[in-house]
């Protein structure tokens, strides 16, 4: 009864200060309360949620590396907080335990080709920071199966794994269309796929960059076909916990940097060149001019750091997602909105 009328409460005071129009006293409340962004400075290091299952997005080599964008994201964030791209701890968390890990704090920031979805966004308690990756789901059948489309795969086994999107998506469209099919669930992502390759599955179903991902993983790749059909819309975007502003927006801007930094043709390479440019809104984004990064506590280059030591977005996708890679994927929607796509960064300003 209490804790309702203090919410109550709050919530009153939030609501008069918004119709009020008095956006810096709440902003300030969120940015001076306990703050992941306290604990991950004082550690001096960032432990990062990802997958480790899915080449391109993230993956441990044999050398114990991880690579990928999803990688790279919490790499980026580590070189603008501390100079050091290697400041990171990567956890493999499956579909089931990434939520809770979040929740629980054992991870800062989860980026693990995870769908923003409002529930997610609500009551599972996440806070999303931009979309990395725009996607949606797609199947996989064998190239000899002479299934073309959903329908045909009327009372056929389709291998799915459990805790994403992908098990709920398959049963709207099956639902939708009316047709019976036998889901094969598994927690783990491996034997998901093992599962498909031994044959027990007629197809198998993931976010499309993820089959094209574990595609190069199967036995014979070129044996199966991924088809046309994409059934759902996936923004894949890395969040924190609820109730860490402060360390959402570090997130949330240093995302933004390095789409901002391929839209104005900063990168790796020439970043320490441009420095003295004489460009304003160069300058505003390496911090040559103005004092963005104060405001989230960085220092006011910080989105160079991350830039020199990562690269902007266009060279993070090459090198994980690119034509030089197995993964070979099209830009497609995830390419600047200058060129056509959706990706697309608020002002440093
Ligand atoms: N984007 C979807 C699906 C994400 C997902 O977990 N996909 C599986 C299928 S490839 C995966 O990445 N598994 C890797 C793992 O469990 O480590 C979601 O957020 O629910």
């Amino acid at each position: 009864m209490r804790k309702s009328t203090l919410i109550l409460g709050a919530s009153l005071i939030f609501a008069i200060a918004a119709c009020g129009g008095n956006t810096a006293q709440t902003t300030n409340t969120s940015n001076t309360s306990a703050d992941r962004w306290d604990t991950v400075k004082s550690r001096g290091q960032i432990i990062c949620g990802v997958s480790g299952e899915v080449p391109g997005f993230s993956f441990v080599g044999t050398d114990g590396k991880y690579s990928g964008i999803d990688v790279d994201v919490c790499r980026a964030v580590a070189a603008a907080v501390f100079d050091n791209p290697d400041a990171v701890e990567f956890r493999n968390l499956n579909a089931k335990e990434r939520f809770t890990a979040l929740q629980t704090g054992e991870v800062d920031i989860l980026s693990r080709n995870t769908t923003w979805t409002l529930s997610r966004a609500t009551s599972v308690g996440l806070e999303f920071a931009p979309v990395v990756f725009y996607d949606g789901q797609a199947i996989m059948v064998r190239k000899n199966s002479n299934i073309k489309s959903l329908t045909d795969l009327k009372d056929k086994a389709i291998c799915v794994q459990t805790g994403t999107t992908t098990e709920q998506n398959l049963a709207d469209q099956m639902r939708k269309r009316g047709i019976t099919y036998k889901p094969v669930v598994f927690e783990d992502v491996n034997v998901t796929f093992a599962t498909y390759a031994e044959g027990r599955c007629e197809a198998v179903t993931a976010d499309r960059s993820a089959l094209v991902s574990r595609r190069t993983t199967l036995p014979k790749p070129e044996d199966n076909v991924i088809l046309d059909e994409v059934i759902s819309s996936e923004p894949l975007a890395p969040a924190v916990a609820k109730g860490n502003g402060k360390w959402r927006d570090t997130l949330t801007w240093v995302v933004y940097s390095l789409i901002k930094a391929e839209e104005l043709g900063i990168n790796s390479q020439n970043v320490a060149q441009l420095a003295t440019s004489n460009d304003p809104d160069v300058k505003r984004l390496l911090g040559t001019e103005g004092n963005l990064g104060e405001g989230l506590g960085l220092t006011n280059d910080f989105a160079a750091k991350a830039i020199k030591h990562v690269g902007n977005y266009g060279e993070i996708y090459d090198r994980n997602l690119g034509p030089k890679t197995a993964l070979n994927l099209p830009r497609g929607q995830n390419q600047q909105w200058t060129k056509g796509g959706l990706l697309y960064s608020p002002p440093f300003r």
